[in-house]
């Protein structure tokens, strides 16, 4: 299996270079700049013309939205154990938190980050209010699931929503409310941020900020 990811430090290809490094698979990268708009060059649009990151070349074919690329790449190595089988009882949550991250949570980091370019810049407070309120709600219903005092969201192991949900968490650092500022979702965060493949994810990407030895 041959995989190449175009990644941005940070970016929502975070999580999948999280989970290839975690699966300890071979891949190679390609940084894409997008302070720089390199996602905007032509032969990147090729490979992903909605020019966003990430893109993951998977066997020479490009593959596009980051949930998706979990999920695939949860399907393609069972043996990494990232998602619980089809079928299995766990499978359900599972589904459930996947498509909820990547539904309502990714769509509102979106709006927050991109109101003044994806919209009219003349509504872009009213549509940061709305994105807010959806990321604080998002907060909330993890928090309320992680208070029993679970490490993972489901099925008491790490998986692909884990990888997803702290990638997201991540974005909230500077946010008038990050997602440190409740008490179960900060335990969980810290637990997940101590993993050795987030630690070399870290390295890899050249990120400095918002690691444990942070806090
Ligand atoms: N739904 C997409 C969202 C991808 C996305 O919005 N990526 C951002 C970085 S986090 C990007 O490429 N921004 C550059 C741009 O939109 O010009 C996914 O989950 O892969």
């Amino acid at each position: 299996m041959d995989y190449l990811l175009y990644y941005s430090p940070g970016a929502a290809s975070m999580a999948v270079h999280w989970m290839m490094i975690e699966m300890g698979i071979p891949f190679d990268t390609r940084l894409v700049d997008i302070d720089a708009g390199n996602q905007r060059n032509p032969e990147y649009l090729r490979l992903n013309p909605s020019g966003r990151v990430p893109t993951l070349v998977v066997d020479g074919v490009p593959r596009h939205e980051s949930a998706a690329l979990l999920m695939l790449l949860a399907e393609r190595h069972p043996e990494a154990a990232l998602a619980p089988a089809p079928g299995s009882a766990d499978r359900a949550a599972w589904l459930e938190w996947m498509i909820y991250l990547a539904n309502t949570l990714l769509p509102a980091m979106r709006d927050w980050f991109y109101a003044d370019v994806d919209g009219d810049p003349a509504g872009a407070e009213a549509v940061r209010a709305l994105a807010r309120r959806r990321i604080e709600e998002a907060c909330d219903w993890l928090d309320t699931h992680l208070a029993d005092g679970r490490d993972y969201l489901v099925g008491g192991k790490l998986s692909t929503a884990d990888l997803l949900a702290v990638m997201l968490m991540r974005w909230t650092r500077n946010m008038p409310r990050p997602a440190l500022g409740w008490p179960h979702l900060a335990r969980y965060i810290r637990g997940l941020r101590a993993l050795p493949s987030f630690i070399e994810l870290n390295v890899r990407e050249g990120l400095t900020e918002w690691r444990n030895r942070d806090d």
